[in-house]
C-alpha cells in the first residue's frame, strides 16, 4: 500500500523530527506514515487507522512521532511526551509481544493454566498499543485545534447536535473516568453512527464493532508533570492541540 521510498522518507522525517524538534511542524501538508493509497482494500484501510502499529516484517512496533516532543508544548511538555512515548507506550508493545509469545507457548505444549492471565495482558497491553498509535495521530503541531469540518462536522451534528455539546460529553467523559483510561471517540460500524466511550485502563467499559477516531488518554501518565493532579485542567487545554485535519482524514478512510 506505500512504497519502500515513502515508506523510508516518512521514517527519516519522523527521525529527524524527534531528533531535531518539530522540523515538520514547519511542513505544510506532511503526509503521516500508513495512509492508504488509492485502490487499496479495506483491510489495508482498516490498517492505516492504526498507523505504524506493526512494522513491515508485520511485528508490532513502536511508531516513530511524526513530530517532536517538544511539539504540543502549548499543552504537553516534551518531558511528558517522551516517556510516554519512549517507556510507557514501549511498555505496552513489549507486554503484547510477550503475552502472545507466552499464549503461542501455552497452545504449542497444551499447557493452558496461565490463559486467563495471558489473555489479560494482551488485551490491557495490546488496547494500550493500538490507542497510543491513535493518540499521536490525533495530535499534533500541524492543522492543531479548532473544529471538525466537512462531513466529519455534518456527522457530529447529526448524532450529538454539534461541536460544543459534543464536546461537552467527551470533556465530561475524560475527566470522569474512574482511575486510568480514556474518552474514545468513535464510529460504530454496528451502529452506523458515532459514539463516545469512557474507557478504564486500556481495555474495558469498551463496545465490539467501532473504530476509534479520536483517542485521548487520561491517564495521570500523560499530564501529570504539567497538570500534577488537575486532570481537567489538561482535557480543557487538549483542544488545542488536537489536529482536527487529520480526525476528519480518519473518518474519511473509513467511511470509504
Ligand atoms: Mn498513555
Amino acid at each position: 500500500m506505500m512504497t519502500t521510498d515513502r515508506r523510508q522518507f516518512l521514517a527519516t522525517g519522523a527521525t529527524a523530527a524527534v531528533a531535531g524538534g518539530a522540523f515538520l511542524a514547519a511542513m505544510p501538508g506532511v503526509v503521516r506514515a500508513d495512509e492508504p493509497a488509492k485502490g487499496d482494500t479495506i483491510a489495508q484501510r482498516l490498517r492505516a487507522l492504526v498507523p505504524g502499529a506493526t512494522n513491515e516484517q508485520g511485528e508490532y512496533a513502536l511508531p516513530s512521532l511524526p513530530y517532536g516532543f517538544d511539539a504540543v508544548s502549548e499543552v504537553i511538555d516534551a518531558e511528558t511526551m517522551q516517556i510516554h512515548h519512549d517507556k510507557h507506550h514501549a511498555n505496552y508493545v513489549k507486554g503484547l509481544k510477550d503475552g502472545e509469545a507466552a499464549l503461542v507457548k501455552a497452545h504449542a505444549s497444551g499447557d493452558y493454566d496461565q490463559i486467563g492471565a495471558l489473555s489479560n495482558k494482551v488485551a490491557f497491553n495490546g488496547g494500550g498499543h493500538m490507542l497510543h498509535c491513535i493518540f499521536w495521530d490525533c495530535i499534533g503541531p500541524d492543522n492543531m485545534g479548532g473544529e471538525p469540518k466537512g462531513s466529519l462536522a455534518k456527522q457530529i451534528e447529526t448524532d450529538f447536535g454539534g461541536h460544543k455539546p459534543f464536546w461537552a460529553h467527551f470533556a465530561s467523559a475524560a475527566k470522569g473516568v474512574q482511575g486510568s483510561g480514556w474518552a474514545i471517540l468513535a464510529w460504530s460500524y454496528g451502529g452506523n453512527k458515532l459514539v463516545i466511550m469512557q474507557a478504564q485502563n486500556q481495555h474495558l467499559n469498551t463496545q465490539w464493532g467501532i473504530m476509534p477516531l479520536l483517542t485521548l488518554d487520561v491517564w495521570e501518565h500523560a499530564y501529570y508533570l504539567k497538570y500534577k493532579n488537575d486532570r481537567g485542567g489538561y482535557v480543557d487545554a487538549f483542544p488545542k492541540i488536537i489536529n482536527w485535519g487529520r480526525i476528519e482524514k480518519r473518518f474519511e478512510i473509513l467511511r470509504g
